[in-house]
């Protein structure tokens, strides 16, 4: 069994709730990892990632082996048929068998190039680590999807919204600006996970930055961010760049940066970003410190979103 996206969460429902049980009991499964080994290969920065990842591997009583691959490996190769005399010194052909024999789950860390659309859909790491690896792969946020993230703000959203009462919770994604060019994978994977969810759901961001047609499918895109956050329970905040003029900053407009007035437009709905956050830039200090953010919380259950997908691939090795 491999964790690549949303899609292989049989029962998001289910997942969600022995996440919450591990959550009250993280260590009732101490036994079924032991002399277990995962490998977090990490090709990008990580801080939540690295650590709920190995935190959760602990609690499940296995070993945890971390390599910094961009810095500390050999830069890898994954046509095929290249005459590789010049700066790639090993084809992931050779490195996934041979990681395979040390780890008994491997997890990739594999971020969008942002500069050529048809090589980032094709998640050229994360499926050459599929077809020549021998053990359960594991997507720590790969080009498209972070479905680790987006498992972790299910929880969140699950454990919050107890306080709705009567009907259906409004679930925002909104959108913000940031200088740099982001990749488009937390927005893909939270949009896959709220698809299967019984909520009222609601993307806006500027003309121009619509997300992959493929993952939005019939979803609701409302291009006026006032009126979507008007009634809103939950406003789910990210930046990405456009998809279609590929990997560029079309806008920085800073009317879309989350402040106190635009929360006064929702129904004391609550803040959600997945961090790291650009302060004063995607959303105002006044917000992120504020009691209606989640921010903390949902770091938390990366840790539990991690141990429930580990969990499932021990139960299967
Ligand atoms: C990554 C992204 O996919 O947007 C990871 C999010 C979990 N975020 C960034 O790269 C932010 C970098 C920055 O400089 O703000």
């Amino acid at each position: 069994m491999n964790y690549l996206s949303i899609k292989d969460i049989d029962s998001l429902e289910n997942w969600v709730k022995e996440a919450r049980d591990l959550k009250q009991d993280p260590l009732k499964y101490k036994q079924l990892g032991s002399d277990k080994t995962i490998g977090l290969l990490f090709f990008n920065p990580s801080l939540r990632t690295r650590l709920s990842t190995q935190k959760a591997a602990q609690q499940l009583g296995m070993n945890c082996m971390v390599m910094n691959f961009d810095k500390e490996g050999w830069a890898l190769e994954y046509g095929n048929g290249i005459i590789m005399d010049q700066g790639k010194s090993e084809h992931v052909k050779e490195a996934a068998q041979v990681i395979s024999q040390f780890c008994d789950i491997i997890a990739i860390r594999a971020f969008a190039g942002l500069e050529d659309k048809e090589l980032d859909k094709a998640e050229v790491v994360l499926s050459g680590f599929v077809k020549y690896a021998s053990v359960p792969i594991v997507n720590m946020e790969s080009s498209v999807g972070h479905p680790l993230q987006a498992l972790a703000d299910a929880i969140t959203l699950e454990e919050d919204s107890v306080r709705i009462k009567n009907k259906k919770p409004k679930v925002v994604l909104s959108w913000a600006p940031h200088p740099k060019a982001l990749p488009h994978a937390v927005a893909n994977s939270f949009i896959e996970m709220m698809q299967r969810q019984d909520a009222e759901f609601v993307i806006t961001h500027p003309e121009g930055y619509e997300l992959d047609p493929e993952i939005v499918g019939e979803s609701t895109v409302e291009y006026d961010q006032n009126k979507a956050f008007k009634g809103a329970d939950y406003i789910y905040t990210k930046n990405w760049s456009s998809f279609r003029e590929y990997g560029k900053v079309t806008s920085k407009d800073a009317s879309w940066t989350i402040s106190e007035e635009k929360m006064a437009l929702t129904n004391k709905g609550r803040f959600m970003h997945c961090l790291p956050v650009r302060r004063n830039v995607v959303v105002n200090d006044e917000v992120l410190e504020s009691g209606h953010s989640l921010v903390i919380q949902q770091a938390d259950n990366r840790t539990y979103a991690a141990q429930i997908v580990l969990k499932k691939i021990l139960e299967t090795l």
